[in-house]
């Protein structure tokens, strides 16, 4: 049984089911200026420093011919996909769906929506265009899992606190065994990320694993 050095302990590859790659909300809205982050007052470079790391990974598993899974936070373009709550929190000085400088703020298919060039993705990776900040919260991710007998997660993306441990908890919650790649996930707040990192593999890994993606490259190669 092969294992990926892991936090709290090692984590074991599937020996029956598949593992994927899921790369968490990696769009130009949240690391590049004139966004849904810069909207917020974020400095949304330092997420930049991430995408390398990311994209080894990315390269890896389709070296691999292993699954891979892209999301995207997004809206319709009339929003009615987009709660009151969510559209009228932040006080930014731009709300979801207003004209920025890379089109309409986090609405599907705006130039500022897609996922940044260094990660887009293939014709045969999944990609779910999801409303919340978790990735089951109205999408089929679910039951593309199951098809696709997906029965393993390693989580990169961004922002660490929000997108990407909010999919990882709903991950864990349904059955997947999640682990966090600690050098491919990001927060406007590193602070954030720390603690992230270390309440998700606490407890004996209450929510899951983390590791860097040095050991979860030497694993899978
Ligand atoms: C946020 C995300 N932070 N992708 N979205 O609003 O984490």
């Amino acid at each position: 049984m092969s294992t990926i050095a892991a936090n709290p302990y090692e984590y074991e590859l599937p020996s029956e089911g598949k593992i994927a790659l899921v790369i968490i909300d990696m769009q130009r809205d949240f690391l590049e200026h004139g966004g849904f982050g810069d909207a917020l007052g974020n400095d949304v470079m330092q997420l930049q420093s991430i995408v390398p790391t990311v994209k080894k990974l990315l390269e890896t598993f389709r070296s691999l011919n292993f699954p891979v899974i892209h999301t995207i936070e997004a809206h319709a373009p009339d929003l009615s996909d987009c709660p009151p709550s969510k559209l009228n929190r932040g006080r930014g000085n731009l709300k979801i769906g207003d004209q920025g400088s890379m089109g309409r703020i986090l609405i599907v298919g705006e130039d500022g929506n897609n996922i940044i060039p260094e990660l887009t993705p293939l014709a045969n990776e999944i990609v779910i265009v999801k409303p919340g900040k978790g990735a089951f919260c109205r999408t089929n991710l679910e039951e593309i899992l199951q098809k696709e007998n997906i029965t393993h997660l390693l989580f990169t993306g961004v922002t660490t606190e929000v997108c990407v441990q909010t999919t990882m908890r709903e991950a864990n919650d349904r059955g997947y065994e999640c682990l966090l790649i600690e050098d491919g996930t990001a927060s406007y707040f590193p602070e954030f990320k720390t603690s992230t990192i270390e309440m998700l593999r606490a407890q004996g890994g209450i929510i899951g694993w983390t590791a860097n993606s040095e050991a979860v490259i030497a694993a899978l190669l």
